[in-house]
């Protein structure tokens, strides 16, 4: 089984939805193997974001990240990667698929609702970011 990394961003935890998206989660066959709730500071939103560091939203991504708090979550499923990429849609809940996360609850382009790992690359760098081996289980 392959481990994803995914968060569940300030708007979506601001409207209460967090039970909603874990449920969403569950029923498409992810396994929770970490899960804590965080309030990140702007620098540490930046670092996460590190990659887009140089395009022009980076600074309003790096503030809403830290306006309030988030669930980060690493996810086991297999292929779990390419598989919450699909639950979640694409970048803009106006486009995304229906049924998925973004186009159910995502608010813009900004404000998405959840962030899942893009590669394994990705994912071998932001799952320690937040966890370390013994909160996965
Ligand atoms: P994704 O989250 O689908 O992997 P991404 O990695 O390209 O998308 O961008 C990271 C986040 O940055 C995205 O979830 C929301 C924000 N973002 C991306 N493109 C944007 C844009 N054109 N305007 C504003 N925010 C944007
Ligand atoms: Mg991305």
């Amino acid at each position: 089984m392959e481990r994803t990394f995914a968060i569940i961003k300030p708007d979506a935890v601001e409207r209460n939805l967090i039970g909603k998206i874990l449920d969403k989660t569950e029923s498409a066959g992810f396994v929770v193997a970490g899960m804590k709730k965080i309030h990140l500071s702007v620098e540490e939103a930046e670092g996460f974001y590190y990659v887009h560091k140089d395009r022009p939203f980076f600074n309003d991504l790096c503030s809403y990240m830290s306006r309030g708090p988030i669930v980060v979550l690493v996810l086991r499923k297999n292929d779990a990667i390419l598989a919450w990429r699909t639950l979640m849609g694409g970048t803009n809940p106006a486009d995304a698929e229906a049924g998925t996360i973004r186009k159910e609850f995502g608010l813009s382009i900004g404000e998405n609702s959840v962030h899942g790992s893009d590669s394994p690359e990705s994912a071998s760098f932001e799952i320690p970011y937040f966890f370390s081996q013994l909160e996965l289980v």
